[in-house]
């Protein structure tokens, strides 16, 4: 049993309360209900967090240098802006896969360059809330075939 960690960054807290034309109707809560049911039945433990802090964001792939698995990350506003988050990526060793809930190809420029990207193992863009359910999926299968996942 490997250790997973989910982690959203800014505004997230109000996901299915705002602007679900573009983010859906299912809450941070609904969606950390549905990772955990899928890391358990993957066999996997889950730490699930939020935050509006980016530096909070940052402690957190610290921790997981320590004893993380994988990262599934939503930076939210933080993927364009933060080197620092992309750093911290760097230095953790397992699969990461970012996430975005809307596909943000579509809509700003400013949303279309990613700084999480230049680590990622795989984007998930668009594809709703269930990035994450596939988001967590890869990261499984990344760690069973570390060669040709
Ligand atoms: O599509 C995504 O998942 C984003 O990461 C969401 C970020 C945005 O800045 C990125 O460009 C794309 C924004 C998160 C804000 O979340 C809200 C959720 C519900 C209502 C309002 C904001």
């Amino acid at each position: 049993m490997s250790l997973l960690y989910v982690l959203n960054g800014p505004n997230l807290n109000l996901l299915g309360k705002r602007q679900p034309h573009i983010y859906g109707h299912e809450t941070l809560a609904d969606v950390e209900a549905d990772c955990r049911k899928l890391a358990s039945e993957l066999g996997h433990e889950l730490r699930f967090h939020q935050s509006n802090r980016e530096y909070e964001i940052i402690d957190w792939i610290h921790e997981a240098r320590e004893d993380g698995a994988g990262i599934v990350i939503n930076p939210a506003a933080f993927t364009h802006t933060s080197v620092a988050i992309l750093d911290a990526l760097n230095t953790f060793e397992g699969p990461v896969i970012e996430i975005h809930i809307s596909n943000v190809h579509k809509r700003e420029s400013f949303r279309h360059h990613s700084f999480v990207s230049h680590r990622a193992d795989g984007v998930i863009a668009g594809l709703g809330t269930e990035g994450y359910q596939l988001g967590i999926r890869r990261v499984a299968t990344m760690l069973k075939t570390p060669k040709n996942g």
